[in-house]
């Protein structure tokens, strides 16, 4: 038994997602998911903002499998802090088909970073998301990107919209490529051709090196329906505009969703919504992760 007790409010992920009906490409990489602990061999971070509901490896190859993917990308929570070990051992144990995104600390090693990157780590992830993390200075994250550029990793970054203009010249300086999580998490009553995404759209237009995950209309979406309706126009715009820098994962197991538990088939069934052909949904779930994931086994690389 975990000493570490779950948030009142938080939900545990959904115990039986749908079959979705949508039939993902053959290689589909799921590419943002997490694991969590267990807590009792992998305790939660004393600086974590929520303590989560224990989401194993072996949970989410089952999910993996049970959707139709292939592959992971798992990302380091701030629930675990820069402790990676939970990440280190789901990559240890997933027979090479999953990668990983770390959290690290700016005096980490080279020898460490070594090591992240035997078990399958390709990059680190910086969160600016105020009610997650303490704010952390520019030195810091500027020595990390430096650290982590000599091996060929990425950065990911997660913000919020109205962040991004005073964030706006911190990612166009840095020195790797850069994947944003959640389209930069726009609030989607704002108009699709509005300021605020249009800045967002600028900064992927602008800059060849940035990608961007279309993921968690779950998160983004002011509805109450699962249809997500509302989000599907600002994803389609990101998909359609940048084809080959686009990503797409579960975001299992959902963290601090307090509105509903997503049926992560339906939200398999949300891809043909956004990428509408099959072309498209070859860049989003194949060609573009493998490219940037396991570059040594991509075709286009
Ligand atoms: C996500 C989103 C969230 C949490 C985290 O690292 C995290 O704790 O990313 C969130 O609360 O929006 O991508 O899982």
């Amino acid at each position: 038994m975990s000493d570490f007790v779950m948030d009142f409010g938080w939900r545990v992920y959904h115990p039986n997602p749908t079959k979705p009906a949508f039939v993902v490409p053959t290689g589909a990489v799921d590419a943002h998911c997490h694991v969590f602990g267990p807590g009792d061999l992998f305790p939660y971070a004393p600086e974590r903002k929520y303590t989560p509901c224990d989401a194993s490896k072996e949970k989410l190859w089952a999910l993996r499998d049970h959707l139709g993917f292939s592959r992971n990308v798992i990302v380091q929570a701030t629930c675990h802090g820069a402790d990676n070990r939970a990440l280190v051992d789901a990559l240890e144990h997933s027979n090479g088909l999953a990668r990983g995104i770390a959290t690290v600390k700016r005096d980490v090693s080279q020898q460490e970073l070594e090591g992240l990157h035997a078990a399958g780590v390709r990059g680190v992830r910086f969160n600016f998301v105020k009610r997650l993390v303490d704010k952390l200075p520019y030195d810091s994250l500027e020595e990390i990107a430096q650290k982590i550029a000599a091996l060929g990793w990425h950065i990911v970054i997660y913000f919020e919209a109205q962040e991004l203009p005073e964030l706006y010249s911190f990612f166009t300086c840095l020195p790797t490529d850069v994947v944003v999580d959640h389209m930069g998490r726009p609030d989607v009553s704002k108009p699709l051709d509005g300021e605020e995404f249009g800045l967002f759209l600028e900064l992927l237009e602008s800059n060849s090196n940035f990608w961007c995950k279309v993921s968690c209309p779950e998160r983004l979406s002011l509805q109450s329906s699962y249809s997500y309706d509302d989000v599907i126009p600002f994803a389609r715009k990101v998909v359609e505009t940048f084809p080959d820098r686009v990503l797409w994962g579960t975001d299992w197991p959902h963290p601090n969703l307090k509105s509903h538990t997503p049926d992560d088939g339906m939200l398999v069934d949300y891809i043909p919504l956004i990428a509408t052909t099959t072309e498209l949904q070859q860049k989003l779930l194949v060609s573009n992760p493998m490219r940037l994931y396991w570059p040594e086994e991509s075709e286009e690389s």
